[in-house]
C-alpha cells in the first residue's frame, strides 16, 4: 500500500494514530476541516469538508485506502451528526466511487449496540441497538457501506471502536479500550488482507474483559497486542465501588445510553 487518506485527522484519534501511519504507508493524506501544518515528510495536508462533496473526490485522488475517522463522534444535536456521519458519509463513497473504490476503514462504534448489557459477549451477528442519535448514524453508515459493497464491490472495513485513547480510565474501558498500535494494525490488516470484503469488526484490544467476539474476523490475520488489563489496579484504586445499577457498568455503550436528546438550536 503507498497511499492513505485520512479524515478526521485534527480530531483527537487522528492525531494520536498519524505519527504511526508513516508504518504503513509511503504517502499520508491528512484532511479535516482545519490547515494541519506540522506535516511529517510523508504527510500532505488537503482541506476537505465532509458536506462538500467535490473536496472528498479532490483529496481521494490517488489514494489506495481511506482510514474514515472524520465525522461527529458523540452524542449531539441531530442537524450536525446528519450533515456529517449520513450527508457526509454519502459524500465519501461516493468520491471512493469516482476515485476507482480504494479499500475504506469506516470507523464505527461500539454505540451501534450500546444497549447490550455489559453482562453478554457479542458477535458481529448481534442486532443493532443504538444508545444514541450518534449511534443511528453509526448504523446507517454501516448499512451505507454494505450497500456499496453489494452494488459495486466497494470493500470496507466496518469497525465498531470501543474506546480509543491514550489508556483505560474507567472499568469500562478495561472492557472496551483499543490502543492506537492496536487500531493501525488492524489497518494494516484490513488493507493488505487479499479479499476484504465488508466485515464488522469490534475495534479493541486482546482486553481480558471484552464484550466482543470477532471470532468470524479471523481471516484479517489481525492480533491486537495490548490488553487493558495492564490497567486494572490503577482504575480499580480510582474507582473502588463502581455502583453496578449506573449506566456506564451496565450497557455496553456506558453513559450514552442514558443522554438527553439534544434539541436543534
Ligand atoms: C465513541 O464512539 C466516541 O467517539 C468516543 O468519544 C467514546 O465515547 C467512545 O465511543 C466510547 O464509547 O468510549
Amino acid at each position: 500500500m503507498t497511499k492513505i487518506l485520512l479524515t478526521g485527522a485534527t480530531g483527537s484519534m487522528g492525531r494520536a494514530i498519524r505519527p504511526l501511519l508513516g508504518e504503513i504507508a509511503e504517502e499520508v493524506v491528512v484532511s479535516g476541516r482545519r490547515e494541519i501544518t506540522d506535516l511529517a515528510p510523508h504527510e500532505t495536508f488537503r482541506l476537505a469538508e465532509l458536506h462538500d462533496a467535490a473536496s472528498l473526490k479532490a483529496a481521494m485522488q490517488g489514494c489506495d485506502a481511506v482510514i474514515h475517522l472524520g465525522g461527529y463522534s458523540v452524542e449531539g444535536p441531530f442537524a450536525p451528526i446528519m450533515e456529517a456521519n449520513i450527508l457526509g458519509l454519502y459524500n465519501l463513497y461516493e468520491a471512493a466511487r469516482a476515485n476507482g473504490q480504494p479499500r475504506i476503514l469506516f470507523a464505527s462504534s461500539n454505540h451501534v449496540v450500546g444497549f447490550h448489557p455489559q453482562s453478554e459477549v457479542i458477535d458481529a451477528s448481534a442486532m443493532p441497538r443504538p444508545d444514541s442519535l450518534y449511534g443511528v448514524s453509526k448504523v446507517f453508515g454501516e448499512a451505507l457501506a454494505r450497500f456499496y459493497f453489494e452494488k459495486f464491490g466497494q470493500e470496507t472495513a466496518i469497525l465498531r471502536i470501543g474506546s480509543c485513547f491514550d489508556e483505560p480510565t474507567d472499568h469500562r474501558m478495561l472492557s472496551t479500550w483499543l490502543s492506537y498500535r492496536d487500531f493501525v494494525a488492524f489497518c494494516r490488516a484490513a488493507f493488505t488482507v487479499p479479499v476484504l470484503g465488508c466485515p464488522i469488526v469490534y475495534g479493541c484490544s486482546a482486553n481480558d474483559r471484552s464484550f466482543w467476539d470477532n471470532r468470524a474476523a479471523n481471516y484479517l490475520g489481525w492480533q491486537p497486542q495490548d490488553n487493558a488489563e495492564a490497567w486494572a489496579a490503577q482504575v480499580e484504586a480510582a474507582i473502588p465501588n463502581p455502583d453496578p445499577q449506573d449506566p456506564l457498568h451496565l450497557y455496553q455503550g456506558g453513559k450514552f445510553t442514558a443522554l438527553p436528546i439534544d434539541e436543534d438550536d
